[in-house]
């Protein structure tokens, strides 16, 4: 049986030509449960975003919708016991092992997570990120049959996303593009047919690269849409960081109760602090753990 918790050279092959990669059943039924149970907690804190001035859609007709986006953000910060498997999804090893060789070791949390979520009719958000205008922050690189790619989301799947329900979707291979986006692909109104809506089941885990083109179609789903977002950077690279280094600056106290693992996620941008070398974190599998 594969072991899931190693990135094959076939995953590395997919991810490195189309900018992607979802494993499947990371998470088990179980855990979406127990997720989705903290979010149903938290719904009255659910925001909707307005559809006013063109919202995400941008004015775009093919991602135009009624309503806008679902957004819930803080769970890290929730009392026990809901926090705890966002925080626990932090350090997943599925996504420590990926993100080694996606990201290179020492990669650290940028922003999130953010819970997206949709109903019928919610509008879809402009296709955005490309290899062309070049962006410092989330180049895509790869050297020596090692991939360098400094940002990367993951997305948790809390429910199913059939083929044409909408969601997530990524014009593969664009990460490595030279030419600008066109237009009518940024706004899916022509989109060439190089738009791609992955199929996802609740439970199945999303990578993509920030510098791939992506966005969302309109959804159309029977169900609801939840994906929750961890957006994940190089260790040197940084996009939504304030000026704040260690994670109780940057957060708060609160993060003094993590764990020493989730904790060295949080810091901010940088191979060492004075003298000090930032550790980083491996995967054996079943556990991760922080090395010098
Ligand atoms: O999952 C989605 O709906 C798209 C997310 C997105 O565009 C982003 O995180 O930049």
């Amino acid at each position: 049986m594969k072991n899931k918790y190693v990135m094959t050279d076939e995953e590395k092959y997919f991810f490195d030509l189309t900018g992607y990669l979802v494993v499947r059943e990371a998470l088990t039924p179980e855990e979406v449960t127990e997720c989705n149970e903290a979010v149903d907690h938290y719904e009255d804190k659910i925001r909707t975003r307005s559809v006013e001035s063109g919202g995400l859609a941008h004015g775009s007709s093919a991602l135009q919708g009624n309503t806008g986006r679902l957004e819930l953000t803080g769970m890290f910060g929730w009392p026990p016991p809901y926090r705890e498997p966002f925080r626990r999804l932090l350090v997943h090893p599925v996504v420590v092992s990926r993100l080694n060789e996606m990201s290179g070791k020492g990669f650290r949390l940028d922003h999130g997570p953010l819970m997206i979520g949709a109903e019928v009719g919610t509008e879809g958000h402009l296709l955005h990120g490309s290899g062309e205008p070049f962006s410092q922050s989330t180049w895509y690189h790869q050297q020596n049959g090692r991939i360098f790619c400094r940002g990367v989301t993951v997305a948790w799947q809390l429910y199913d996303v059939n083929d044409g329900d909408g969601g997530f979707a990524i014009v593969p291979g664009s990460h490595k593009s030279r030419f600008r986006t066109p237009q009518g692909v940024r706004t899916v109104e022509d989109d060439m047919g190089l738009v791609v809506q992955p199929v996802m089941k609740a439970g199945d885990v999303l990578f993509f690269a920030e510098t791939a083109t992506h966005g969302t179609l309109p959804w159309n789903g029977k169900g609801p849409r939840r994906s929750i977002l961890y957006k994940y950077a190089s260790r040197a690279a940084v996009r939504a960081v304030g000026r704040f280094f260690t994670p109780e600056e940057r957060y708060g106290e609160w993060t003094k109760e993590l764990t020493p693992e989730q904790h060295s996620l949080l810091y901010g941008p940088g191979h060492h602090s004075g003298s000090k070398k930032r550790s980083a974190l491996e995967s054996n599998g079943n556990n991760v753990r922080l090395v010098e």
